[in-house]
């Protein structure tokens, strides 16, 4: 019988490669997202394989009573999810702390931390009921290290390190792995949304860098998830090779 795995965030980036991924590998798949025509063309390309089951769900993750009520009344058939990938998420501005939008800070906070718990929150008691489930949270490098102008953005991600670690713990005695993947530079539309739109501000972030693709970050989510039962890969930092920190990389010109 194929296994089952929720994706958050899958209509774009790592989420929507992860879901690809997984569909190949015989999967069923949940993609959620708040895009639902992008989520109407992902779910006819998963299928296309013939495979699978798919079921797409259009939700905002911020949103506490939607996430409860559409995650609380999967169908039966759904219900038994092995995997779930907690990756919607998002930077929105590159500010000071003094000058900082304070509606961007909410978003940030409300997605990438909120969001991520209200998440958590549904899917792991049919994972606990089972015995049995991973769980994987998209961090960052920058919640791992502090840059300028990232703070909130960095203080999402640091929290989501910080859950990663409690959750494995709390979650110990259910037999749940907790994965925490923490991403260097990935060129996604992670830029364009944090940028507002603006394509030419987006595209100097990674100017000069082979940055990560959003297919490198799926590959290394399916190899944690096909280890033996009994290995779990708590925490990983991903980075182009021309990256060693937030804060340094090596630019060619
Ligand atoms: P993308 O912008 O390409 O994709 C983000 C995904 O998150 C989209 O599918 C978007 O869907 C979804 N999303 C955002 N907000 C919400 C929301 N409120 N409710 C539901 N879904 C939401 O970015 P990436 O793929 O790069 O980012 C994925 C994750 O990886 C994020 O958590 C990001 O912080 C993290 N990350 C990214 C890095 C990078 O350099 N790219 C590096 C390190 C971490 P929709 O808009 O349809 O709702
Ligand atoms: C995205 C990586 O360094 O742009 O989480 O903040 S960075």
């Amino acid at each position: 019988m194929n296994k089952t795995i929720l994706i958050t965030g899958a209509t774009a980036g790592f989420g929507k490669a992860t879901a690809l991924l997984f569909a190949e590998n015989g999967y069923n798949i949940i993609i959620t997202g708040r895009r639902k025509e992008r989520l109407d063309e992902l779910e006819k390309e998963l299928l296309a394989s013939g495979k699978i089951k798919v079921l797409s769900l259009n939700f905002d993750v911020r949103k506490r009573e939607e996430v409860a009520s559409v995650l609380g009344n999967l169908p039966a058939e759904w219900r038994d999810i092995d995997i779930l990938v907690n990756n919607a998420g998002l930077a929105v501005g590159l500010d000071h702390v003094d000058t900082g939008n304070i509606d961007d800070w909410d978003r940030m906070i409300d997605t990438n931390l909120k969001g991520l718990l209200y998440v958590t929150r549904a899917i792991s008691p049919l994972m606990a009921e089972r015995g049995k489930g991973h769980i994987f949270n998209i961090g960052s490098i920058a919640g791992k290290e502090a840059y300028e102008n990232g703070n909130v953005y960095c203080a999402s991600k640091s929290a989501v390190d910080a859950l990663s670690k409690a959750m494995r713990i709390d979650l110990l005695k259910n037999n749940i792995k907790v994965t925490h993947i923490a991403p260097g530079m990935a060129e996604t539309e992670f830029s364009l949304v944090r940028f507002k739109g603006d394509e030419d501000k987006a595209k100097v972030v990674y100017k000069g860098i082979d940055a990560l693709t959003a297919d490198d970050i799926a590959g290394v989510i399916y190899y944690c998830a096909t280890l033996p039962a009994h290995v779990c890969i708590s925490d990983l930092v991903i980075t182009p090779t021309q990256q060693a920190s937030v804060n340094h990389n090596y630019r060619r010109v």
